[in-house]
């Protein structure tokens, strides 16, 4: 079970999302509990002002410090157990890791979504001041107008990891990245089409070949598309033999990018 909250100033966006496909079923099934919650519900003021202009000058609006912090401490008061979770392009990178961590954290997680130019720097101050647990999070090095997808992305990628929200277990467990191998190819009907055909192998029934195949075609696809995947990495000798062949064949098929491995 994940418990997360979103503090955002545009929730109407956030929802969509969450009642929609697994992010929904999740939620019916019990296996994933998220609040919305409006920033500018911690405003006092008339306009409900949840953003000034930064001191020194500058481009753009900064997000005011004290509804983001009334927030967090009204969370806090009825939910001690929280990891704040701060979207910025200045964190640290999220992962398929960081995703599996996410799925068992038995913290309530907080996510903070930014927006316009940033936050105030003191919220980060001083919610580590007050001994709260804080992670900065980017998922990736581009920048979005606000961390309101950015916080999707993550509560999806580590929502399907949790037991039970996907149909079957097997799925998590064979696809890209949780072995560091991209996915095999994958066919459905028709059996021929436009020409092409679904590799016999597949058609066979013998499980053994089948396996093997699609290991090999895991072993080729990220020689092709991510060979950067396998450089870091120490391959068994078996895959190393079947590597090989693939370059082999390559190089006969006179292909449009042959690569070599540094290994
Ligand atoms: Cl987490 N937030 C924003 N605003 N931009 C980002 C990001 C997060 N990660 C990459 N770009």
């Amino acid at each position: 079970m994940m418990r997360c909250d979103i503090l955002t100033l545009f929730p109407s966006m956030v929802k969509s999302v969450l009642e929609t496909s697994m992010m929904s079923l999740a939620q019916a099934k019990g296996l994933l509990d998220v609040t919305v919650i409006d920033i500018r519900s911690f405003t006092h003021d008339r306009h409900r002002t949840a953003d000034d202009r930064p001191y020194g000058g500058g481009a753009g609006m900064i997000l005011k410090p004290e509804p983001i912090l009334e927030a967090i401490d009204s969370i806090c008061a009825t939910h001690p157990n929280t990891r704040i979770v701060m979207t910025s392009p200045r964190g640290r990178k999220f992962d398929q890791a960081y995703a599996q961590k996410m799925s068992e954290d038995s913290h309530r997680l907080v996510f903070i979504c930014g927006h316009y130019e940033g936050i105030d720097e003191r919220v980060h101050m001083i919610m580590a001041t007050e001994g709260r647990k804080v992670d900065e999070v980017s998922i990736g090095d581009y920048v979005l107008t606000g961390g309101e997808l950015a916080a999707l992305v993550m509560i999806d990628a580590s929502v399907r990891l949790i037991p039970g929200v996907l149909g079957s277990t097997n799925s998590v467990k064979e696809e890209s990245f949780s072995s560091t191998l991209l996915e095999y190819a994958q066919y459905t009907r028709p059996v021929e089409l436009r020409a092409a055909r679904v590799p016999d192998v597949l058609l066979s029934g013998h499980h053994g070949a089948i396996r093997k195949w699609k290991h090999r075609s895991s072993l080729a696809s990220t020689y092709a598309r991510r060979p950067d995947l396998l450089t870091g990495r120490a391959l068994a000798h078996a895959d190393q033999l079947i590597l090989t062949d693939i370059q082999k064949e390559e190089d006969t098929e006179k292909s449009d990018s042959p690569r070599r491995l540094s290994s």
